[in-house]
């Protein structure tokens, strides 16, 4: 029997009991029952004392907060997809991995981009909630006319695992694919799409009937979507985004539909979580959601187990899977 110490993991938030089980069985484990959102002191101490911390989107993992990481610290098993939260560049200076959890929450965020891209053209939201305040006084032929989806096109800014099954769904409503990526995809993806690519993300945005933001955001995406490029869209254009709030200019967003210069837009993230501006919930064409993009109890349980296996691998001495490697970002 080996009488090695097991790693201390600490985690920052509360992660589904089935989650937090195994953590307890196979590591020292530190949890957060109360999901408290800790402090800047807190994640500090937190980074003080870990082997391995399991943050998430809401924990800033920049590098004044690695500069207190303790000499234990080697491994960030962030629990989620996206890595903006962490300076990557900070933490491979310190010799501290990080992992991520790709593919598990693929699904779970195409299906409610097409919740959401349904919800902002059909008006779903502004008819439940008349419904709901007692408001409807019964159908009219010309009440809550929203606009078909059948047969627009959808362009895709990010043509990655949730890029391409955002467009595998699309196809299904009859809408016509195309997509802005750095990199043109796969031939045979590209054929089973049918989907167009475009090198410009100018020339296509001008062209879309409905636009959905599927790239990471980093350094290079940021305000993708600025107030130049937005003013390039149709006025009759729809805007999804499941991405990250960063990628869209927020404010120039809001001037442009006050402008009436889009129809709508339906966000599940913004740039100041959970701020949002007061403006954007007065408007009666845009969906919002609280970041609720791959919040399925399917998903989240996957998550953990990917989780687990990036610190399991990492502690047996193992390489993990799910590395995310700075020169990817
Ligand atoms: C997660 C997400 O819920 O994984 C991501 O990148 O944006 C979300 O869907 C969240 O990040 C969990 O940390």
């Amino acid at each position: 029997m080996s009488t090695r110490p097991k790693p201390l993991v600490i985690v920052t938030r509360k992660l589904p009991d089935a989650v937090e089980t195994r953590m307890m069985e196979l590591f020292r484990t530190e949890l957060n029952d109360s999901d408290r959102q800790w402090d800047r002191a807190e994640l500090l101490e937190a980074m003080g004392r870990a082997d391995v911390l399991v943050p998430t989107v809401t924990d800033r993992i920049d590098a004044e907060c690695l500069e207190a990481a303790g000499p234990g610290l080697k491994l960030l098993a962030s629990f989620g997809a996206g890595v903006d939260h962490i300076d990557l560049a900070a933490a491979h200076e310190r010799g501290i991995m990080v992992t991520n959890t790709p593919g598990v929450l693929t699904g779970d965020t195409a299906d409610m981009t097409m919740a959401l891209i349904l919800s902002v053209s059909r008006r779903l939201i502004e008819g439940e909630r008349l419904v709901r305040t007692g408001g409807w006084l019964g159908w009219a032929p010309t009440a809550l006319l929203g606009h078909r989806i059948y047969g627009k096109r959808l362009g895709i800014v990010g043509m990655g695992r949730i890029g391409a099954a955002v467009a595998r769904r699309a196809r299904g409503f009859g809408i016509s694919i195309h997509y802005h990526n750095r990199r043109r995809t796969d031939p045979d993806i590209e054929a089973e799409l049918e989907a167009t690519y475009w090198e410009s993300l100018d020339q296509m945005l001008a062209r879309m009937d409905i636009v959905s933001i599927n790239c990471p955001h980093t350094p290079a995406t940021y305000h993708l979507l600025s107030r130049r490029r937005l003013a390039l869209m149709k006025p009759h254009a729809y805007i999804v985004n499941t991405s990250r709030g960063e990628v869209i200019d927020e404010p120039a967003l809001l001037e442009a539909l006050l402008a009436g210069r889009l129809a709508g837009a339906a966000l599940d993230v913004f740039e100041r979580e959970p701020a949002i501006d007061p403006k954007l919930r007065e408007l009666d064409n845009v969906v919002l959601l609280p970041h609720m993009g791959s919040a399925t109890l399917e998903g989240r349980l996957e998550m953990g187990e990917r989780v687990i296996v990036n610190i399991k691998a990492f502690t047996d001495g193992h390489r993990p899977p799910d590395r995310v490697l700075e020169q990817f970002f």
